[in-house]
């Protein structure tokens, strides 16, 4: 069970964030309305949420994800891959302090980002991807070996980060589109398949009793229905024009 979890506001600036998609820029106002929608489905969800005001500086910030590794034991100080994003931890850090007396780091030039980390149960897989590199990710899976934890490292060939493609929910189920399909790393696992046409809908979160899942999925909806989950649908579409996901939104622990 989550008991906490952390979002940052979009700042004004978030139009201009980084982004690899043709989706046009973002529009502001409805941002903040489906980052609203977000903290409520959280609550919902009965967790206690931590809001941090937006910080103009940093376009990419209200995507917390990236700057930290967290378990209920520990928390991993990332190195975030793209200049523009790395200080975003800088205000992460005294955040963390609050809930976690063990701290850790990557270093450079060791980069890493959140959403190549992805945990399941006592183990987490961490891509390589255009923002992690493999120093980064053999620093954190020494860090996760010596808490006690397994670290299996993924190097990624089309996601744009590990979560944009996979998700766990529990019970040695996964959400898994495109490469993470017939992936022998995750060979073990039971798995809801999401198509090609879908794939922006593997990255869903389960937090507690609900599945946050994007609205308009109805395949993968039915798929976690009939699994026996229930399910939020968020509208998304300010978010996935700069290549973020649901997951992505939010530190949860
Ligand atoms: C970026 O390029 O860093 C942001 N526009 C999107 C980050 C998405 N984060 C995530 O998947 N964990």
């Amino acid at each position: 069970m989550y008991k906490h979890v952390i979002v940052k506001t979009p700042g004004r600036s978030y139009v201009n964030g980084l982004t690899t998609s043709d989706l046009g820029t973002p529009d502001y106002d409805i941002a903040l309305e489906q980052h609203a929608a977000y903290v409520e489905a959280l609550e919902k969800c009965g967790v206690e949420v931590t809001h941090l005001p937006a910080n103009e500086e940093f376009p990419d910030s209200t995507f917390v994800e990236d700057t930290a590794v967290i378990t209920p034991e520990f928390a991993v100080i990332t190195n975030p891959g793209d200049a523009t994003r790395n200080k975003e931890i800088v205000e992460m850090e005294p955040v963390l302090k609050e809930f976690h007396e063990t701290i850790h780091h990557i270093h450079a030039p060791g980069t890493l980002d959140g959403g190549d980390v992805l945990q399941v149960n006592d183990h987490f897989y961490i891509g390589i991807s255009e923002r992690t590199n493999e120093e980064g990710a053999q620093q954190l899976k020494r860090i996760v070996e010596s808490e006690g934890y397994k670290g299996t490292i993924v190097p990624l060939k089309e996601f744009f980060h590990l979560k944009t493609g996979i998700a766990y929910l529990g019970d040695d189920l996964i959400v898994a589109a495109g490469e993470f399909i017939e992936h022998p790393d995750f060979a073990q696992y039971k798995k809801i398949i999401v198509s090609a046409e879908d794939e922006y809908s593997a990255n869903c979160i389960l937090v507690n009793d609900y599945v946050i899942i994007p609205s308009g999925y109805d395949q993968t909806k039915s798929k976690l229905n009939e699994a026996g989950y229930k399910t939020i649908e968020l509208e998304m579409s300010e978010f996935r024009k700069q290549d973020g996901g649901l997951s992505c939104l939010s530190l949860r622990f």
